[in-house]
């Protein structure tokens, strides 16, 4: 059976999630928290040795990098619903699309994340405590990370991914002011992809996401949180919960 891992229904952990459901597939699911760095433990840098979520394990074999999980699920286990687009040039722009999320859009919005969120989770650590914690951690980049949202990340670098946020959703309101989806005709897996980090963001950056700045974008996440497997994935696979260590 097909095993996932994830942190549950949020940013790159969605990702796969959604594919899953979308397609029906029968999966384990298995759900670490990162409160208390389960994706540091020994067992699961066993399977992924960056540490990271999500991670599928499909009859031993490994597969890492949320977007190359959806498109493997796409390519090993076909089903009626199809979330690529039949012809190459549709396929081209899918990936223009997954490629630019994954580079680019969940980088700006998930610094903000960390600055937000990760810093009060880890609150309850003390310095010796922590710094116990990121000695496990296997990528130095995320080593820095963990620090920072500890820390206080620098003025200048949240003014920067802020920019870079207000550019992100101008870029998708401008796009989807025209097209139903990201690729034109089809849901795909660029709208999970970038669904998974734009989610939210009518809450969290209301001020940039709302129905008068953005009304195509919001228009976008209310018809895919319509859609019934998304819907299903939400209700199965309650949000992780972050805070500080009880
Ligand atoms: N490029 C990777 C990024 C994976 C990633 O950043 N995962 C986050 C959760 S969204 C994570 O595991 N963060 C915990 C950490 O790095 O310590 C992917 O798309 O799967």
């Amino acid at each position: 059976m097909l095993k996932l891992y994830t942190f549950g229904p949020a940013a790159n952990s969605m990702k796969p999630l959604l594919t899953v459901f979308e397609k029906g597939l029968d999966v384990e699911k298995n759900r670490l928290d990162p409160s208390k760095f389960e994706h540091h433990t020994d067992w699961f840098k066993a399977i992924n040795p960056r540490g990271q979520v999500p991670a599928l394990v499909d009859d031993g074999k490994v597969i890492t990098e949320s977007t190359v999980i959806c498109e493997y699920l796409e390519d090993e286990y076909p089903t009626e619903v199809v979330l690529r687009p039949a012809d190459s040039y549709g396929r081209a722009q899918m990936r223009v699309w997954t490629k630019w999320v994954d580079e680019y859009f969940c980088w700006c919005v998930s610094t903000i994340g960390w600055h937000r969120y990760i810093g009060k989770m880890v609150a309850g650590y003390s310095d010796a405590e922590f710094e116990e914690k990121v000695k496990a951690i296997p990528v130095v980049e995320q080593q820095v990370k963990w620090r920072r949202a500890r820390e206080g990340f620098p003025q200048d670098i949240l003014n920067e991914e802020m920019r870079k946020i207000a550019y992100s959703v101008r870029k998708l309101d401008d796009h989807l002011a025209d097209h139903e989806w990201l690729v034109p005709g089809q849901y795909t897996l660029a709208d999970i992809c970038n669904f998974a980090i734009a989610n939210g963001m009518q809450f969290g950056f209301a001020e940039l996401v709302n129905k008068e700045a953005t009304p195509h974008l919001v228009r976008w996440i209310e018809q895919i949180n319509a859609r019934p497997a998304v819907k299903a994935m939400f209700e199965q696979v309650e949000l992780e919960k972050l805070g500080p260590r009880k």
